[in-house]
């Protein structure tokens, strides 16, 4: 399995870097990222024809309706067969709309096996309204087969605006409560014992439960998924940006080390002991996660009806304006100073980096910039939200 596989890429590192030496532990760290970045992240989105499947699994890789690539919604049945999306930055991410369990040629049954079920990482299982036995009977199903699901109740937002209007004294929390309460006895009465319900509109992905759902789809990922849910998911609360910030904190020793590797064995030409590759590549990478990039930035405008000039104006980081070998370079020799005393703490921590000091300096020097900009990276990104999010309530 690919979460037992990772734990022993991870003690095979912690090993190399007790009993050998630097460059083959950093090799090992090397192998390990070549592997990481191949992994994929395959989730089902299924139920109910018109429950909100497509225009869900839209929201999910931070597109519209009406896009180049969205998948095509409506309020005729569209979705017959089970059908890829793939996240437009992240290719490796990939939303499966599925058929719903009572479409005609699926059977309850053989459900599963139809939709090829080993493929999914887990399943979220759509309903707008009470959930059905069907819904039920396929969760137990998941179950079975050793995979997790999520139930969703969506289009929240039409409920709610519905109920507001019916109602004298109308209390949104209360509604809302209600819904959940509705739709947990529903599953309930079916037999399912302790069910947990998001509720979600994907117009709008940053209120209700969204940022719950993918906290809890977190915590029950193994670790190197989980890296790849948050770079993909939508950067859209500033609970999600907080723990994209988190899962990436946690990596950055790995690209340290690998950037450790790189300055044992010198490269003729570079002066720094810093592999600057990987400090562009991680620091797109950031970028990209937390939606700074323009079409990020184009879509939370026109999302959030507040425009892209404004959500700019917060952006405070040199990173915002270009990401490139020079301008990491300046700011490795800006903290040059600082570094080597960063240096002298990480050898403390990790006593093998002592024995070479070309080494130790590249990872203190690499784990530093990373965590400055991932640090002013995020700040950013939870301005430009507070900016944005401010106007959407
Ligand atoms: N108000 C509101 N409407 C929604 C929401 N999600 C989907 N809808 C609408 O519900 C209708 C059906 O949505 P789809 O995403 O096409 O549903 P689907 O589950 O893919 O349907 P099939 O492909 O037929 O199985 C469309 O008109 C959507 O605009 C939501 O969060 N809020
Ligand atoms: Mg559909």
């Amino acid at each position: 399995m690919a979460g037992e596989d990772e734990m022993k890429a991870v003690r095979q590192i912690e090993e190399a870097l007790e009993n050998e030496s630097l460059s083959s532990a950093a090799g090992k760290i090397q192998e390990y990222l070549k592997k990481i970045k191949d992994v994929k992240l395959n989730i089902a989105i299924t139920g109910e024809s018109g429950s909100g499947k497509s225009t869900f699994i839209n929201a999910l890789r931070g597109l519209g309706d009406e896009e180049e690539y969205s998948a095509p919604t409506g309020v005729v049945e569209t979705t017959q067969k089970t059908t890829p999306y793939q996240h437009p930055k992240h290719p490796n991410v990939q939303m499966w709309d599925l058929p719903g369990i009572g479409t005609p040629n699926f059977k309850p049954e053989t459900y599963l096996q139809q939709v090829e079920f080993e493929r999914y990482d887990f399943f979220i299982i759509v309903s707008s309204d009470r959930f059905r036995v069907n819904d039920v009977n396929l969760a137990v199903k998941i179950q079975e087969m050793k995979k997790s699901f999520y139930f969703v109740r969506s289009k929240i937002d039409g409920t709610i605006n519905a109920e507001q209007e019916r109602k004298k004294n109308f209390n949104q929390d209360e509604t809302l409560e209600n819904i959940r309460k509705n739709c947990v006895e529903g599953l309930r009465d079916h037999g399912l014992e302790s069910p947990q319900v998001f509720l979600i509109s994907s117009f709008k992905l940053p209120l209700y439960d969204f940022p719950k759902l993918v906290e809890t789809m977190e915590k029950e990922l193994p670790d190197h998924k989980r890296h790849v849910l948050m770079l993909a998911i939508p950067n859209i609360s500033l609970k999600i940006n907080q723990r994209k910030k988190e899962t990436f904190q946690a990596n950055i020793w790995r690209s340290a080390l690998a950037s450790a590797y790189v300055a044992v064995i010198p490269i003729p030409g570079l002066s720094i002991a810093v592999d600057i590759v990987i400090l562009v590549r991680e620091i797109r990478m950031y970028y990209q996660a937390f939606g700074l990039d323009n079409e990020s930035l184009q879509s939370l405008a026109y999302r959030t009806k507040v425009s892209v000039e404004d959500l700019k104006a917060v952006l405070k980081s040199p990173l915002n304006k270009e990401i490139n070998k020079d301008v990491i370079i300046n700011m490795t020799t800006k903290i040059a100073g600082a570094s080597i005393i960063l240096a002298e703490y990480f050898l403390s921590t990790i006593p093998v980096l002592g024995s070479m000091a070309a080494g130790g300096m590249s990872y203190g020097t690499t784990y530093y910039l990373l965590k400055r900009c991932l640090d002013e990276l995020a700040e950013d990104a939870q301005n430009v939200l507070m900016k944005a999010l401010k106007a959407d309530e």
